[in-house]
């Protein structure tokens, strides 16, 4: 079985969700980041992390990966076009969604308070609505790569739950409309529920 370190309001609830999403069982350690939990599984103090059997895995994005290409699902296979195409996105999401995100959040919260920037929020705003109205245009099936769902809708579902919750500018219709029929799937009031 495996075991999620990391609280849900974390990156760990990416995980949470793709594990429900692959109807794999779980444990569950809501450990805080940099807490001694997070210190025991990631020398960084880093959340999430999986511990599957003796190994320990870390960074949200590769642990999910790891789960795709593990369980055959919510993946194109690796080494096709189709792939190169999905980690192509995922990329992209990391640079243009998560790594904004995590710049405002550095100077909003994480910083000690001498070295915050907060004027560096509104250029992580505009950079985050400018790459929004892109991921807009691109969304053309019912999931981010087409007809299948894959890792990069979960992950671009969360960081624009992430957005909402550090007032960043509202995503546009369309991709609103597409990101509450993701957050409305039995797989994320599952992981949900976990948290509670
Ligand atoms: N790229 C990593 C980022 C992990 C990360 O920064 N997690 C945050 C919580 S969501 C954290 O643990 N922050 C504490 C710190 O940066 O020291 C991932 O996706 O897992």
């Amino acid at each position: 079985m495996y075991t999620v370190i990391g609280a849900v309001k974390s990156r760990a609830f990416r995980v949470m969700w793709m594990l429900e999403e692959l109807g794999e069982d779980y444990a569950h350690i809501p450990a805080a980041p940099r807490s001694a939990d997070a210190y025991k599984y990631n020398p960084s103090g880093k959340v999430p992390a999986l511990k599957d059997g003796d190994d320990v895995l870390t960074d949200s994005v590769a642990i999910m990966a790891y789960l795709a290409d593990k369980h055959g699902k919510l993946t194109a296979p690796a080494g096709t076009p189709a792939r190169a195409r999905q980690d192509a996105m995922l990329f992209w999401l990391i640079d243009e969604f998560d790594a904004v995100l995590w710049a405002a959040a550095k100077h909003s919260f994480v910083f000690p308070e001498e070295l915050r920037r907060p004027d560096v929020k509104e250029s992580a705003k505009a950079e985050f609505q400018r790459s929004a109205d892109v991921l807009a245009g691109r969304l053309e099936g019912p999931f981010l790569m087409g007809d299948e769902m894959t890792v990069p809708d979960i992950l671009a579902v969360h960081c624009i739950n992430w957005s909402i919750g550090a007032n960043f500018p509202r995503v546009d219709d369309k991709l609103g409309a597409w990101a509450k029929s993701m957050r409305d799937r039995p797989a994320v009031k599952d992981a949900q529920a976990r948290g509670d």
